[in-house]
Parts: structure tokens; C-alpha cells; sequence
């Protein structure tokens, strides 16, 4: 399928392919997508007004009416899952499959927001005072300004704008500029969906499609009082004390470096299999991405072994390709990080297998790496950061309790997991003096998380929740309400103030 095929099937138009001066090009190949039009900081304060006018109209229909409408958008994107995962493809090279699995979690997350809406339940609580009953009540917010990433580039808005829906917010969508192609198609869906829904108003999601500035003015505006924000932790640490000096509240989802302790007992093909898919799957550029493997010193030699073949047979190519797992980095920059961490790593005693450019005569403006093994004599600096890119860290380990110290030494606190069959390992895994991250999982890679739980992480990941469980407290203000229906009016705490 051509790239004009694709985004015709995503149901961009020619003059949306045109109309602007931002340049979109596939990972794939470097080929031109389109050029976007962009919104300046200027236009920051009027989209955000419209955002407020639909507020007002969309915080009165009743949550399970604004459930049906998130159901209408889900199975919108049923009808659109394979035309829209192919743009997801295309602009952001990763596998068909996984373009696949991302527009299913919008469908998921749709899907368990329906649910929701019926269950945006508060507390009844006992007063103190005789003829007095207190309960606490969940009201929609306000606008939600979601930021999101290119690696993500649909699905982490929809965790956020299926909850903002359902709990009575509109939102102010700023894509990454890597990425706004799969925005644009997703706006229209949107748009379809809410033309057809009498109780929608207009503007219920809107589109920022700009640089820093523009994300910026959105991050800055007093009247988004929600910023949920997905990328970097230098980023989170600029929106973060921005949102906090307005007393806005942030959803941050920052960067991870997400470990696996294998242990003697483990079953050492499930962990070989979820190592890979997690540690090269998306070329390495999810949140989740496994970056860190700390491994018991009897199976390391065993393990390595295996995983260096396996790393050496890795169908490295085109992401549209059948049979292709490891698709191109997002563009030279990703690739330069890549080579400068390896490089590190070299410098801090790393012994480095892979790594390399692959098939740069083929596609000379793409960039597809052989994913890195670093055999690592300790957890040294470049260890200790995130770098988007397949790079994985290996360290050996002689007692469980140094395996844990290691895997809670770094900064970030996303995603983790243990492959054991040690009941006793396990369960201290998830306990209170294990993991220290938001995720846990045992004998299960650290990424592919399912929308039915919280996700998000402690630390520098800056320590949000989205999607399922009740992350969708986040999106809501909670009233605590009591109401005196005797005659009297006793004060709590019996306090005595006679008038
Ligand atoms: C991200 O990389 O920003 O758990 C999100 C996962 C996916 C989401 C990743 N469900 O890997």
C-alpha cells in the first residue's frame, strides 16, 4: 500500500495533506506523508474558550448519555481499526500487528468507559450529627488538555479522552508534532461521531497541533484545570511546576527503565520470549520497553546465550512487511541517542553486542537498528537513563535481595517484572519491600499492559494513573456533601456556641 493509500484510507483529505508547513515523513522510508497546518501560541486562548463553551453544555447530560456517545466512538473505531492502525504504521513505524494492538486499546478502553459511566459512583458516609447524612459526589472538571507522544499516538489519548468523555469534560488534544496525521484522523472520527449525537456539543475534542509554544500556552492556561501529559521526564519536569504554580492538576506519565529479574527457578523460554517482545518491540520506544535484565549469576551464561541468538536472527525491516518484528527508530535523532548511549555504555565497561544501522542502503533516510545486548559490569550512569531505543542491559546477580536492590536503584518507577517460580520470590516481587513501581508483574514482560488497570509510575515516571481501575478519579472533582434535615443545628465535634 502506497503512503497516498494509506492516509486516503485514514480519511484525510488532500487539503489536510497540504494545507500547512509542518513536514510529516514516514519513519519507514523518510517519504513525505503530508504537511500539516499548525496553530500558534494565539490561537491557544480562543481554542480553549470553545472548549469551555462545550463544558458547560457536555457536564449536564447525564453520564450514561455521554457513555453512549463514547460507545458510538468505539464502535467507530471498530469500522476504522485496520485503515487507522495502517496510518499508525506509516507515521510512526511500528509492525502491523502492534499498529493493530494500539487502535484495539482505544477500542478496549472505549469499551470499559461505557461500563463506567454507569459507575461513576460516590460514598455514603455516617455523620456524627443525629438528622444529618453526609455523601460524597464526583462532578466533571473541566477541559482536559492531553499531551501525548509519538510512540503512543492515538491510544495514550484515548485512555485519557474516553475517561474525560464520560466524566463530563471536553478535551484539548496536543499530539507530538512526529505524529499528526493519526490526530487528524482521529479528530474526524470524533467529529463524525459527535454530528450524528444530538446531546454532543461542538468542540468536545479539539486538536493543538504545534510546537513547545503552543503545548506551552496550553499547559499554562488557567482554564484547563486537568494537564495529562505523556513523554519525557525533562518534559514532565517543565509541565509539572508549571500546572502546580496554577493549582492545575497534572496526569503525568513520564519516562521508565524497566527491569526483569530472572531467577534461578524461572522458566527460562517464557522469559527469552517476553524479553524480546518487550525489549524489541516497538524498536524499543514504549514506555514500557524492557530496558533492564538482572539475572540470576547460574542461568546468566545460558540466557545470554540463547538471547544473542535470538537478537541475531531478528527480522529487522519495513514495519508493513509480513513477518517483520523490529520496524525503523522515529527519525535520526532517535538514532543518534542510540549510538551516543551505546557509546557510553562502551566508555563505562559495557561489552556491546548489535547496535548497528541496518539496511541504510535500502532506505537511506530510515533508521533501523539491529537491537543492542549490553553485558554491563555494574549499573552505571547510561544505565540509570532512559534511552528510546532497543537497548538492553544485562547484570548479573547473586542473591534475591541484591537483585531487587539493583532493579529499585534507578530514578524511574514505571513497569517491572520478575520470572520465578518461587512462590516466596514472587510474592515479595509485589510486595511492600519489593518492586517500587507502579507495575509489577510476575513471569510477564513489563509492557503490553491491558487498559483494565491503572497505568502509570512512581518516581521520576511522575507517579499519574490513567486508564482503567478508578484512574478515572483523576478526571473528576469530589464534593463532600452533608445535609442537616432535623431541626437543630448541632456542630461537629459537639462544640458548644450558643448565640
Ligand atoms: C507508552 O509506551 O506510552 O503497556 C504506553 C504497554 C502499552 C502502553 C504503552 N499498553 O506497553
Amino acid at each position: 500500500m502506497t503512503h497516498e493509500a494509506v492516509t486516503g484510507a485514514a480519511g484525510l483529505t488532500a487539503e489536510e495533506l497540504t494545507g500547512g508547513p509542518l513536514v510529516v515523513s514516514s519513519p519507514i522510508d523518510g517519504n513525505e506523508l503530508g504537511r500539516v497546518a499548525v496553530h500558534a501560541e494565539a490561537d491557544v486562548a480562543a481554542v480553549v474558550a470553545r472548549s469551555q463553551a462545550a463544558f458547560r453544555q457536555w457536564r449536564s447530560v447525564p453520564a450514561p448519555r455521554r457513555g453512549e456517545f463514547v460507545r458510538q466512538l468505539g464502535e467507530a473505531l471498530r469500522a476504522r481499526k485496520s485503515a487507522l492502525a495502517e496510518l499508525v504504521s506509516a507515521e510512526c513505524g511500528k509492525i502491523r500487528q502492534e499498529g493493530l494492538g494500539e487502535v484495539q486499546e482505544m477500542i478496549d478502553i472505549c469499551d470499559f468507559a461505557v461500563g463506567l459511566s454507569r459507575q461513576l459512583y460516590g460514598l455514603t458516609l455516617p455523620s456524627e450529627r443525629p438528622g444529618h447524612a453526609m455523601r460524597e459526589l464526583w462532578h466533571p472538571m473541566g477541559t482536559c488538555g492531553v499531551i501525548t507522544a509519538f510512540n503512543f499516538p492515538v491510544a495514550v489519548w484515548s485512555w485519557n479522552a474516553a475517561l474525560a468523555f464520560v466524566c463530563g469534560n471536553p478535551v484539548i488534544w496536543k499530539p507530538s508534532e512526529k505524529t499528526p496525521l493519526t490526530a487528524l484522523a482521529v479528530q474526524k472520527i470524533v467529529d463524525e461521531v459527535a454530528t450524528g449525537f444530538a446531546d454532543a456539543p461542538e468542540h468536545l475534542n479539539q486538536l493543538l497541533i504545534g510546537d513547545a509554544g503552543v503545548g506551552a500556552a496550553l499547559v499554562n492556561h488557567r482554564d484547563v484545570p486537568i494537564i495529562s501529559a505523556t513523554g519525557s521526564t525533562a518534559m514532565g519536569r517543565k509541565v509539572g511546576p508549571v500546572v502546580a504554580g496554577r493549582f492545575g492538576r497534572t496526569i503525568l506519565e513520564l519516562g521508565g527503565n524497566n527491569g526483569m529479574i530472572v531467577a534461578p527457578s524461572a522458566e527460562l523460554d517464557l522469559a527469552l520470549r517476553a524479553i524480546v517482545f518487550s525489549a524489541v518491540g516497538t524498536a524499543g520506544q514504549r514506555c514500557t520497553s524492557l530496558r533492564r535484565i538482572i539475572v540470576h549469576e547460574h542461568v546468566y551464561e545460558s540466557l545470554l546465550e540463547q538471547l544473542k541468538r535470538v537478537y541475531a536472527d531478528l527480522s529487522v525491516g519495513s514495519p508493513l512487511e509480513d513477518g517483520v518484528l523490529v520496524g525503523p527508530l522515529i527519525d535520526r535523532q532517535a538514532f543518534e541517542a542510540m549510538q551516543q548511549a551505546l557509546e557510553r555504555a562502551r566508555e563505562e565497561g559495557g561489552a556491546v553486542t548489535g547496535g548497528e544501522r541496518l539496511l541504510a542502503d535500502a532506505y537511506p533516510d530510515g533508521y533501523y537498528v539491529r537491537p543492542a545486548i549490553v553485558e554491563m559490569p555494574a549499573q552505571t550512569d547510561v544505565v540509570m537513563t532512559e534511552t528510546f531505543a532497543p537497548i538492553l542491559y544485562c547484570l548479573k546477580y547473586a542473591s534475591f535481595d541484591e537483585a531487587l536492590a539493583l532493579h529499585n536503584a534507578v530514578p524511574q518507577g514505571l513497569s517491572s517484572c520478575v520470572f520465578t517460580t518461587d512462590v516466596r520470590e514472587a510474592e515479595t516481587f509485589v510486595s511492600a519491600v519489593g518492586s517500587d513501581c507502579g507495575i509489577a508483574n510476575v513471569n510477564i514482560g513489563p509492557s503490553g499492559a491491558e487498559i483494565g488497570g491503572a497505568f502509570g509510575g512512581e518516581k521520576e515516571t511522575g507517579g499519574g494513573r490513567e486508564s482503567g481501575s478508578d484512574a478515572w478519579k483523576a478526571y473528576m472533582r469530589r464534593q463532600t456533601v452533608t445535609i442537616n434535615y432535623s431541626d437543630e443545628l448541632p456542630l461537629a465535634q459537639g462544640i458548644n456556641f450558643e448565640v
